[in-house]
């Protein structure tokens, strides 16, 4: 396979000012004539892309260019053009027979596109490069019948009848774009729609398109995109600058949504929610990608990428803009306290889905910079680093420059950059000119090294008390292995990252110390300190006695600290920490001690037993007064099974999800009493609202639920039946659901999962959740897969389906994928090679399962190696598969 690299970039040697599109539409066979205005800026011959392509005619400016043009592979090279030409192709597809959802494809009878990041050459030839930008008009024809709505980016200019039932619509958009931002949907569509007013006074029509008989579904969706709107322009001045913006529900579609300009075609399931059939975590996914998207107009679309390489401008800088959106959105009409126990509950969420996620790609074969320097394949660098890594690097600016500078920044890439393809380099120039300004001398220049270098640092701190003198000294020191292609011989040694560390410092009581510095510089209780360099020292003054640190507050940088508190230092922080992050970050550390060592027993042969201090621990978070449901529900979570293997030498996943089960379990028979009350205390009678706070109390009561269940007390078997059958949210029912399937009797399990798919059976997104349920449920095993892969409402071509039986079975069901007779990583080849013959991109997300093989212990290690090596040699794999097994084989 071909490495393409960062350091190769070259310009592309032409200008093309205008694309003009004319679709046939035809499922079976689609004609596309291209029709593009060129003009020469450089040397060399016009070199387009297409794959999948059946190439019907070529013409330069009116005359045939047979002869003079060749197509090798999927390029198409036009010799002897002048420095200006009218070049127009004419080529056909087949969107029925497009398995990969890449390019044009037709999914529940409705053609869809998917361009980003190379799928337009599948459409038509063309540079499918996102620097070179363009005007498009769009003309689509299709059977008026079957295909009633013909949409595309822009405005709607002229619709008219044809002959034969067919009819066409003229789209025109108004901004040059990338192709990989163009898109066009044809189908039978219902939608909803609504009119309002941008802050300059323009009048706007925003919609919501989705199948026929979903239309009571699309409420929420739409309320999301107009709250999205007045965010933009309350938080950064960023204003909607279309006359129309439209988001379309796909059936079939790789990822979460995709921006396209004025025309965002959506996963369905981040679009069609009602309460009885989805639940919290679902609508607040519908809003946070209905905002990402939406963001994306502006990080993405007015200011775009140069090359593949500089995703994370766009990816990482929306992301970060939908955090804060959703914590604004939480936030919203609370009272002060309320409000930043909201926003403390969102950054714990994210902190929770980077460790998971990310940290561990950051140390395995995938490990990449936030910038990556070389690709096989770009659909398998759209990863947790580039999207949530990338987010807390945007942070950490926002953070070094204060929200205001960051504003002001934001402003000034704007400024600088609209409508060009710009690199990330070109966003923290823009940052750095607000960060002078502000701090004068200092620059950021070690910062930009998060963009170059890959892996989490680790931030060692020490801790010196002086009675004498009163002072208190605070040593950082700074450590980073290289991972990945850092390893290879001649990578140049990893620098000193900057690192914005914001530390509190606690007395024995557990009260704030006012942190003075000895420069006299003086803060309330965080101080915010900048490592540049390998280590670094600060000193406070006038503290008396050693005091207790609350470190890395807020999560300020994406790093792993390292600091040796006592357990009698981490309960003082669970009690007493004012600041609700650290104090929930003290509870994970002390679990994750407790989990960990108890792990370390089982293998030894020791029975278990849950230590009284822990418990007690659980019980003063799950009694305390004055904590919100919401957060009191994430500090009482146990830290993740993949959290807690990244802290093992060698991962034994069976033992680590047995005593983490019996930990939940000794919790709940311990806690019994506490428990039940939260169950009734947590009731949300009335109208369901998805609200942060009603959702926060559903979170808890369902918490407690499951937790009596794996502690298998009396009553809790009812309690969850009653529970289900008498939920009138699917929160509440799933849930139930869920503690029944997991920790209940197998009749009884089986009678709710039989009755949960009798009532849902019509409504595929909650049978993808049913598929769920059992793929993760302990005591699944791949036999149990296998059979549920031939129900009739499975099917491996429907990538939601696929994540909701296949993927969920692989990656998060450590019972039943990790067993000792490597039944699972079988399995996961079979499924993996059967879905690159449909979908490369969806198999090579699979692939990523046995990413980190060398960290299983050797009876679980060498079968993966084994069933890696077997999809590896498989002929005719994918350059997307290839690249994950083959980095992960390096
Ligand atoms: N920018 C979008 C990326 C995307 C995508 C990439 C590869 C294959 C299919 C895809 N669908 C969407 C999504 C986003 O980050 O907003
Ligand atoms: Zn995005």
């Amino acid at each position: 396979p071909v490495t393409i690299r960062r350091q190769n970039y070259l310009p592309f040697p032409y200008d093309i000012a205008t694309v003009r599109l004319e679709f046939d539409l035809d499922p079976a066979d689609t004609q596309v004539r291209s029709q593009l205005e060129v003009r020469r800026t450089g040397e060399g011959p016009l070199v387009l892309n297409g794959e999948d392509l059946e190439l019907v005619s070529v013409q330069v400016d009116g005359r045939d260019w047979a002869g003079r043009y060749q197509v090798d592979g999927d390029t198409l090279t036009l010799d002897g053009l002048g420095t200006q030409a009218r070049v127009e192709i004419v080529s056909r597809c087949r969107p029925e027979a497009n398995s990969a959802l890449m390019g044009l494809y037709v999914s529940n009878g409705v053609f869809f596109t998917q361009c980003e990041a190379e799928g337009f050459r599948r459409i038509t030839w063309f540079p499918d490069r996102p620097d070179v930008m363009s005007r498009y008009s769009v003309v689509l024809r299709a059977d008026k019948k079957r295909f009633p709505q013909l949409l595309s980016n822009g405005n709607l200019v002229k619709q008219a009848d044809l002959a034969d039932g067919r009819h066409e619509a003229h789209w025109e958009d108004p901004f040059p774009k990338p192709c990989y931002l163009f898109a066009l949907v044809a189908g039978a569509l219902t939608w909803r729609e609504s009119r309002m007013r941008t802050r300059s006074g323009r009048e706007v029509l925003l919609q919501v398109y989705s199948d026929p008989g979903s239309e009571g579904k699309t409420q929420y969706a739409l309320e999301s995109l107009e709250r999205a709107v007045r965010w933009d322009e309350r938080r950064f001045s960023l204003e909607l600058d279309l006359d129309r913006f439209m988001i379309v529900a796909a059936r079939d579609f790789n990822m979460g949504a995709m921006e396209n300009k004025g025309l965002n075609i959506f996963n369905a399931a981040y679009v069609l929610a009602d309460p009885e059939s989805a639940t919290d975590a679902n609508f607040s996914a519908i809003e946070a990608v209905i905002g990402h998207e939406y963001f994306h107009n502006w990080t993405g679309n007015r200011v775009t990428c140069r090359d593949w390489f500089q995703l994370s401008l766009k990816e990482g800088l929306t992301v970060f803009r939908d955090q804060e959106f959703t914590a604004d959105m939480m936030a919203q009409g609370l009272d002060a306290q309320a409000a930043a126990s909201a926003r403390t509950v969102k950054r714990i969420d994210d902190v929770v889905t980077l460790r998971a996620a990310q940290f561990p790609e950051d140390a395995g074969p995938m490990a990449h910079p936030i910038r990556p320097e070389s690709y096989q394949e770009i659909g398998n660098f759209y990863t947790a680093t580039v999207y949530e890594k990338g987010a807390e690097v945007i942070r950490m600016q926002q953070t070094l420059l204060t929200p205001a500078g960051f504003t002001r920044g934001l402003a000034e890439y704007f400024r600088r950059h609209d409508g060009q393809a710009v690199t990330c380099d070109d966003f923290v120039a823009a940052m750095e000119s607000v960060y002078a300004q502000d701090h004068p001398g200092r620059d950021l220049s070690v910062f930009r090294r998060w963009y170059s270098q890959a892996g989490t640092p680790r931030v060692r701190v020490t801790i010196e008390h002086d009675a004498a003198t009163r002072r208190c000294t605070v040593t950082l020191a700074q450590r980073c292995e290289p991972v990945g292609v850092e390893r290879l011989p001649g990578a140049p040694a990893k620098q000193p990252f900057h690192i914005p560390f914001a530390i509190g410092l606690l007395d024995a009581q557990g009260r704030p110390l006012p942190l003075k510095q000895a420069d006299g510089h003086e803060v309330r209780d965080t101080a915010l300190l900048e490592l540049t360099t390998e280590h670094a020292q600060w000193t406070f003054e006038n503290i008396d006695a050693r005091p207790v640190p609350s470190l890395l507050r807020d999560f300020s940088a994406p790093v792993i600290v390292e600091y040796d508190y006592t357990d009698h230092e981490l309960a003082l922080l669970m009690r007493h920490d004012g600041n609700a992050f650290a104090r929930w970050e003290a509870g994970q550390q002390l679990a994750t001690r407790v989990i960990l060592a108890a792990t370390r027993e089982r293998q030894e042969g020791r029975p278990f037993a849950l230590h009284r201090d822990f418990i007690e621990a659980w019980r003063s978070v799950l009694t305390a007064p004055g904590l919100d449901a919401a957060y009191r529900a994430r500090a009482l979570t146990l830290p993740s099974e993949k959290t807690l293997a990244e802290h093992m030498a060698k991962v034994d996943p069976v033992a680590l999800a047995a005593v983490r089960d019996e930990t939940l379990g000794a919790l709940g028979r311990a806690l019994a009493d506490d428990w039940r009350a939260a169950v009734q205390a947590n009731q949300t009678p009335g109208d369901y609202s998805p609200d942060p706070i009603s959702a926060g109390k559903r979170a808890l009561k369902n918490l407690a639920l499951a937790t009596l269940m794996a502690g298998r007390v009396d009553g809790a078997t009812e309690q969850a039946l009653g529970q289900y059958d008498t939920a009138r949210n699917m929160t509440d029912r799933l849930s139930a659901l869920s503690s029944l399937v997991n920790f209940g009797a197998a009749d009884a399990s089986a009678r709710v999962l039989a009755d949960f798919y009798e009532r849902w059976q019509d409504d595929p997104l909650v049978v993808d959740k049913w598929f769920t349920l059992q793929a993760t449920a302990r005591g699944t095993t791949v036999q149990t897969v296998e059979g549920l892969m031939t129900h009739p409402a499975f099917s491996l071509r429907n990538p939601n389906r696929a994540r909701s039986l296949v993927f969920q079975f692989c990656l998060n069901n450590p019972y039943g994928f990790h067993r000792a007779d490597g039944s699972g990583y079988r399995y996961w080849a079979s499924q993996v090679l059967a879905l690159d013959a449909l979908n490369p991109e969806i198999a090579a997300r699979l692939a990523r399962a046995l990413d980190r093989w060398v960290r299983y212990v050797p009876e679980l290690s060498e079968p993966m190696r084994q069933v890696l090596q077997q999809v590896r040699s498989h002929p005719g794999l994918s350059r997307n598969v290839t690249e994950i097994v083959s980095k992960a084989l390096e």
